[in-house]
């Protein structure tokens, strides 16, 4: 086996390195959310804009819940490698950006160091959708989820990222430190005032005098972020090793493709992410719903459907000929619902997106992108759902997406296999379910669960008729027979 990596030194030379001297750049942002995601993307920006115009601005990363990211990164000094792999070939780059990595569990009082200290100006997110605890129907924090209801019982030793967020913010402002931005990364609309609006609620319980410093100090940029990154599969480390030379058991597999739209909001500073490609705009709000209805709709609707019928990977996916139309089909439904973009080609983003889910080097499971669908598929599918209604367009992709998504949340391959739907709902989604023999009925358990579908949804026939069909052809003839099917109509 070859040594660790641990330090620049004797890596091949056609492995990218920082353009940097990593000891001569102090921390500047703290990263809540440790995961493959934020190591392909806003890691690697920060190490592109390091290389370009340098800055106090490399990472404190925390993990809120593993103990994995740290145990990996420490090692190695904050090292890690980004295999990226395209059609056009497969390039290591080494990433300088991190300097340290904490577990919350682990080292609480290392992160409230962190977050309180005067050098910190940005922290920033990517928890995924159900981790921040929001209830959508209010905007404010929804008292079911485990770490509001543990932080709001406790608001001095917090777990999750409202009671973080809020206690750090409290004593900057007793100690006279200027308030961090707050760059929320996840994919969800409008990111960045959601993740106000549920702090300011959050502040409101425990100490309310902080809500309105929230709301009128703190800024809260938007983002849209893009880079398919699967979770890592057994052969990473081992490619890592062929590749530079060295063990590294921090390293990721991501597609060459990346892309950050970013509202130019930091009155503390940021780093030119811009050296890197990212692009600061005054309204990110477009971006988002392209990348957020296009892209990770699309993704949803093959995740469920490729799952029940037995393809492992995105990229088996995009091998069955009676699916590749069907996704495109739902890319271009998307599309429609959008409005005008100046500037921006939809149909090549479309193109784009077959491309990039083909990528035959990526293996992303469709079971990966299967998990939370009941915090995902709001904003994925309902939504531009809501739009086409409401502009008269069809409806019958977004209604083949949510029968897929119904007939998965049964919990049983098409031969009877069980699996979990690892979705924070899965109780609630399972017992809904339990016992219900026909679409119908599946499709108004699922309509009355409180804070699912929307209301507009639910009360509307054509639209329940246009799931119920499919759901029911799904559940009698089979995923098959319903794709089949809906390639006819
Ligand atoms: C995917 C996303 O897992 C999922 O739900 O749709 O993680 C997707 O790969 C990224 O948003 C791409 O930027």
């Amino acid at each position: 086996m070859s040594p660790r990596l641990t330090d620049l030194r004797g890596l091949p030379e056609d492995v990218q390195v920082p353009g940097y001297d990593r000891t001569t750049h102090g921390t500047g942002i703290v990263h809540l959310g440790l995961g493959a995601f934020h190591k392909a993307h806003q890691a690697v920006y920060t190490d592109d804009a390091l290389g370009a115009e340098g800055g106090d601005w490399r990472i404190i990363g925390v993990s809120l819940r593993s103990t994995g990211p740290s145990e990996e990164l420490m090692p190695q000094g904050g090292l890690y490698t980004v295999i990226e792999r395209s059609v056009d070939g497969t390039h290591a780059r080494v990433v300088g950006a991190l300097d340290s990595a904490f577990a919350l569990r682990q080292e609480p009082d290392a992160v409230e160091a962190a977050l309180r200290d005067p050098a910190t100006k940005i922290v920033s997110l990517t928890v995924t959708e159900k981790g921040y605890g929001i209830d959508r129907a209010t905007g404010g924090v929804d008292r079911r989820h485990p770490a509001i209801a543990a932080d709001l019982a406790d608001p001095q030793n917090p777990q999750g990222v409202a009671g973080l967020l809020v206690r750090a913010l409290g004593q900057r402002r007793t100690d006279g430190t200027l308030p961090f931005t707050v760059l929320c990364c996840d994919n969800l609309p409008e990111n960045g005032r959601m993740l106000c609006g549920l702090l300011m609620d959050f502040a409101r319980q425990v100490a309310p005098e902080l809500s309105e410093h929230i709301a009128q100090e703190v800024a809260f940029p938007c983002t849209m972020v893009d880079r398919i990154t699967p979770a890592r599969g057994p052969a990473t480390l081992d490619l890592a090793e062929r590749l530079i030379g060295r063990r590294d058991e921090a390293a990721i597999e991501a597609e060459a493709f990346r892309q950050w739209i970013i509202e130019d909001d930091f009155p503390a500073g940021r780093p030119a992410w811009d050296a890197g490609g990212a692009i600061f705009v005054e309204d990110v709000r477009p971006y988002e719903e392209m990348k957020l209805r296009m892209l990770n709709g699309a993704h949803s609707m093959l995740a469920y459907t490729g799952f029940l019928l037995g393809h492992t990977f995105v990229r088996d996916v995009m091998n069955d000929p009676d699916l590749v139309p069907l996704i495109k089909r739902h890319i271009a439904a998307a599309a429609g619902t959008l409005p005008p973009m100046p500037g921006v080609d939809l149909d090549s983003y479309a193109r784009d997106l077959s491309a990039r889910f083909a990528n035959p080097h990526l293996e992303h499971a469709t079971y990966q992108i299967a998990m939370d669908g009941s915090e995902k598929l709001p904003q994925r599918v309902w939504a531009p759902a809501c739009d086409a209604r409401q502009k008269g367009l069809p409806l019958d992709a977004f209604a083949f997406a949510t029968a897929a998504w119904i007939r998965y949340a049964f919990g049983r391959t098409e031969a009877g296999e069980a699996y979990d739907l690892r979705d924070p709902r899965e109780a609630a989604l399972r017992s809904a379910l339990d016992g219900t023999d026909t679409a119908e009925s599946a499709l108004a358990r699922l309509a009355d669960l409180e804070h699912l579908m929307p209301e507009e949804l639910g009360a509307d026939a054509q639209w329940l008729r246009a799931v119920a069909v499919r759901l029911e052809t799904m559940m009698s003839r089979g995923m098959r027979s319903a794709v089949k099917r809906e390639l006819q109509a």
